[in-house]
């Protein structure tokens, strides 16, 4: 449902269920990193779900792009790719979305309109910027979402990025996830100010604050975002603050922040402040949401199996895929 509160018990179970499939996964992919069934670097996603859902399903898969960075798992979750082919590239088989050379952090899908999954802090601004100028020069009505975190925002590459956005009236939301800090080192410390949105001004352009926490704030104000780019081709600045419950990377302990803090978050879950939305609105019960998580547990194992029972990909396909035609 376009540009107003999706208030539909389908659509919203739907959401539901990503979410808590995108947990599910995240948990299990910590699980076998520690087996060593998944190797080099992985970023987990889980406390940000609400951001991946908000947005994505704000958008016309359709015609709209999405690009983020290496912490890509939930995006690649949300906009529908197969888990069996995610979970088989963070094992680096060649049935992985990647055919198993790119891992973790770059994930693709051309059909999803899903480009990457990128390893370089801020790499995917100046390409998100490619893809919106392409939709411009085209007249095509889609948008571009570019998603990075709140340590991207001080690479060069976005400042360069947002201002050629402005002047060449592109349509693209550059979306931070402000998950409050950079590998290990809090916002405050590296920030000259951390109210995001307010960085837009100086290109001229809007920027909202989003509750990262909240699906309906993300969606409502993802909505609007992408309507006015569609429409005026007006880029803009979401500040998301958001969370993430593990560390940086799986080498990470987290030593740099309290328990008190990560409770404190915990407290404002974004799947359970969805689901207690849904049952004060009868739209699902407790058992159902036993039985939802039950099948996704399902719908991950099978994927871990897949993944099991899946091939490296061979010695000779190593020049394969390097350059395109
Ligand atoms: C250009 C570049 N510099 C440094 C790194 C090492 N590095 C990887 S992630 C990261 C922190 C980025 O934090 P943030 O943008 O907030 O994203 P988050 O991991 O919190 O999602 C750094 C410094 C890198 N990958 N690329
Ligand atoms: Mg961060």
């Amino acid at each position: 449902m376009a540009y107003s509160i999706q208030k539909d018990k389908e659509t919203l179970g739907e959401v539901l269920r990503k979410m808590l499939l995108i947990r599910v996964f995240e948990e299990r992919s910590a699980q076998l990193y520690g087996l060593r069934k998944i190797g080099g670097f992985c970023h987990l996603y889980s406390g940000q779900e609400a951001v991946a859902m908000g947005t994505i399903s704000a958008t016309d898969p359709s015609k709209d792009y999405i690009l983020t960075s290496y912490r890509d798992h939930g995006h690649a979750l949300g906009l529908g790719m197969d888990p069996g082919a995610v979970m088989a590239e963070l094992y680096g088989k060649e049935t992985g979305c990647s055919k198993g050379k790119g891992g973790s952090m770059h994930l693709f899908d051309v059909e999803k309109k899903f480009f990457g999954g990128n390893g370089i802090v801020g790499g995917q601004i100046p390409v998100a910027i490619g893809t919106a100028f392409k939709q411009r020069y085209l007249n095509e009505t889609g948008v571009t979402l570019c998603f990075f975190g709140d340590g991207a925002i001080h690479q060069g590459a976005f400042h360069e990025s947002i201002n050629l956005a402005k002047i060449w009236q592109l349509p693209v939301l550059f979306i931070v996830e402000n998950n409050e800090y950079g590998m290990g080192t809090a916002v405050s410390r590296v920030s000259s100010i951390t109210e995001y949105e307010k960085k837009a001004a100086g290109y001229g352009l809007p920027g909202y604050l989003v509750d990262g926490m909240d699906y309906f704030d993300v969606y409502t104000k993802t909505s609007k975002a992408v309507e006015r780019a569609r429409k005026e081709h007006e880029a803009c600045i979401m500040h998301v603050k958001t969370y993430r419950y593990r560390g940086h990377s799986m080498s990470d302990p987290a030593k740099y922040r309290s328990k008190d803090e990560l409770q404190a978050y915990k407290e404002k879950d974004p799947i359970q402040q969805l689901f207690k939305h849904m049952v004060k609105e009868k739209m699902t019960t407790k058992k159902a949401y036993e039985t939802l998580e039950e099948e996704i547990k399902e719908i991950v194992e099978s994927a871990v199996t897949f993944s099991e029972e899946s091939n490296e990909p061979p010695i000779s396909s190593l020049y394969e895929d390097v350059f395109s035609d």
